[in-house]
């Protein structure tokens, strides 16, 4: 497709164009120069992102490597270009944002110079250090992945085989499509360079058992993606194109609400009763993204049909149940949750506010309103003074919060600065109190992890009396939270709770095999559950390693992140005339 926006001239006969006076000729000639060179941009390798990227990037933008002091052009859709940019220690790298956007406020130390170039400034030595730990956590993780489950989907150390079923109907090599993008970004060049040959030689697409929707697209579809952006791939782009199409039966539905099971080979949507809102709304950033990557509106349409039907519905006190029935259209239950199957669809719809440039007006306006309806209904303060976001089960709450629920405070965080001037600091404050809830859960227990549930109800506070509620395993929401509220605030308590999380799952989680789950976070003697999870990799280790880098790594005013921790671009509002086979954000 000829993407130029090409002048109109069609009220210019042939005539006309014979009988240009000089000056008109001029202009002609600059306007036929300046097709020429655009030529240069359809490339075949050429994306569609690629062109909207160049469309608003600083073309001289240099990535220096601080620690040799040398620069590379960037080759990638979005001009990172880390890898090939020799020599290679992208660890310390820093980027130029490569897409303008005005209005960010991003707290930026590094100063720009009149080349357009950025002058590196290190973090300070302290948190360079704890990023190289991170680091050093990743490469141990990968290499013991590498050596006992290798192209399974998930490492046991403790049997030291993979697990490769679950919930991916049949895919495989979930950590290593999880990974891509936090290896490419920590730098670990070699590591990243096995993880794109495994996918182009062995990631077969086409397997017949049923995949989770949810579960392939943040982990697949998302981790694909960010790989592409990041680097300008091509086989990344390939396959996720082809697995974006592969999920399209999901949708065969009267409502068009999509099932939750998918058989990737056969075309065969499962049906099953509920459709559950945090699998169903939790695929826009990815399917918009699809859309931009192929100009299929199909993607966007799907996505946007869920949630034209989602705003029409009528809403207990404004909430969102958090079940569906795809044939009929209605909610099935009255159950509310901000975590276990609630808490992503709320994310993405702020999340596609700024993922679209923020242009995306309906998307802000669910989202303000759905956490005005959770600040009315659901959030509570403790005896104790701790805040939390309850749960509610057709009027009447049940006082617990799930470590899922966790990421709320790096969401509302983010949301806080483009809600209404009066609400930002009350936002704010919330995200942080929500935080800081969070950090207590992890505090209360001697081994310093939190667990997977904790109550406020019969004298609990932040901790989790049942025996069943108590295994932490690797989850990233409190660590997620962290590096939100560092990069909103400054406020070094964020990188400190960081670190002591950290060297809580260094102490308990690391095994001489790779990493894994615990049972009990209050045991004083640690049962493992035998379960590297693929989230661990690209979730909480990415979020530690960004809670210890500069603002400048994956700047949030150019990046969003979807609920796998893998980085979107933002979409640049000043291509939205080239988008018109997109539909409007605002229908
Ligand atoms: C991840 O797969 C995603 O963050 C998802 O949204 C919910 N939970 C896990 C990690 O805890």
């Amino acid at each position: 497709t000829l993407v130029f926006n090409l002048p109109k001239f069609s009220h210019v006969s042939k005539t006309s164009f014979v009988v240009l006076r000089l000056p008109q000729t001029f202009l002609f000639l600059l306007f036929i120069g300046s097709l020429g060179f655009g030529a240069l941009f359809f490339l075949p390798e050429t994306s569609r992102l690629k062109r909207i990227f160049q469309h608003n990037s600083d073309n001289s933008a240099v990535i220096t490597d601080s620690v040799n002091g040398q620069s590379a052009r960037p080759s990638s859709p979005i001009g990172y270009g880390l890898i090939g940019a020799a020599p290679l220690d992208i660890g310390v790298l820093r980027m130029k944002s490569q897409l303008s956007s005005s209005n960010g406020k991003q707290t930026n130390n590094n100063k720009e110079s009149s080349q357009g170039t950025v002058s590196m400034q290190h973090t300070d030595p302290e948190s360079l250090q704890r990023r190289e730990k991170v680091k050093e956590m990743m490469k141990f993780a990968w290499d013991n992945y590498k050596r006992y489950a290798w192209g399974e989907n998930e490492l046991r150390p403790l049997s030291r085989n993979g697990n490769d079923g679950r919930t991916f109907g049949g895919l495989r090599g979930a950590s290593i499509v999880d990974s891509l993008d936090t290896l490419y970004i920590m730098g670990l060049g070699e590591e990243y360079q096995e993880a794109k040959e495994w996918v182009e030689n062995n990631l077969n697409l086409k397997v017949g058992g049923e995949a989770s929707l949810f579960e392939v697209n943040i982990r697949y579809v998302g981790g694909l993606l960010s790989a592409y952006y990041l680097t300008g791939e091509e086989v990344f782009k390939r396959k996720v194109v082809e697995l974006g199409r592969n999920l399209l039966p999901a949708f065969n539905t009267p409502t068009g609400i999509p099932h939750g099971v998918v058989n990737l080979a056969g075309w065969v949507a499962f049906p099953r009763r509920s459709s559950v809102l945090a699998e169903f709304g939790t695929l826009h950033l990815e399917f918009v993204h699809l859309s931009e990557l192929t100009s299929d509106p199909i993607y966007t349409e799907k996505v946007m049909n869920i949630r034209k039907h989602l705003n029409q519905l009528d809403k207990p006190r404004g909430l969102y149940p958090n079940a569906l029935n795809p044939v009929s259209g209605n909610w099935e239950q009255h159950y509310v949750s901000i975590g276990a199957l609630g808490d992503s669809f709320y994310e993405y719809l702020i999340k596609s506010y700024l993922m679209s440039d923020r242009t995306d007006e309906v998307a802000k306006r669910m989202y303000y309103a759905a956490l005005e309806a959770i600040e009315n209904n659901l959030v509570q303060r403790s005896p104790g003074g701790l805040i939390y976001v309850a749960e509610w089960r057709g009027g009447i709450l049940d006082h617990r919060m799930g470590h899922l629920a966790c990421f709320s405070g790096g969401m509302i965080g983010i949301g806080a600065e483009h809600g209404s001037p009066e609400t930002r600091q009350h936002q704010l404050d919330l995200a942080a109190n929500i935080t800081h809830t969070c950090h207590e859960s992890y505090r209360r227990t001697p081994t310093k992890l939190g667990p997977e549930v904790f109550r406020f109800d019969d004298g609990a506070e932040a901790t989790a009396p049942r025996v069943n509620e108590r295994q932490y395993i690797l989850r990233p929401e409190v660590v997620e939270s962290y590096m939100y509220m560092w990069r909103l605030t400054h406020d070094p308590k964020y990188r400190e709770w960081g670190w002591e999380a950290l060297e809580a799952l260094e102490r308990h989680c690391r095994l001489a095999t790779g990493f894994s789950g615990i049972i009990d976070v209050y045991g004083h003697i640690i049962q493992h559950d035998n379960l590297q999870q693929s989230f661990f990799l690209a979730e909480t280790l990415k979020y530690l390693y960004l809670l210890f880098s500069d603002d400048d790594l994956l700047p949030l005013k150019d990046w969003v992140f979807n609920t796998e921790a893998h980085p979107l671009p933002v979409i640049p509002r000043n291509c939205s005339q080239e988008r018109e086979h997109i539909p409007n954000w605002t229908q």
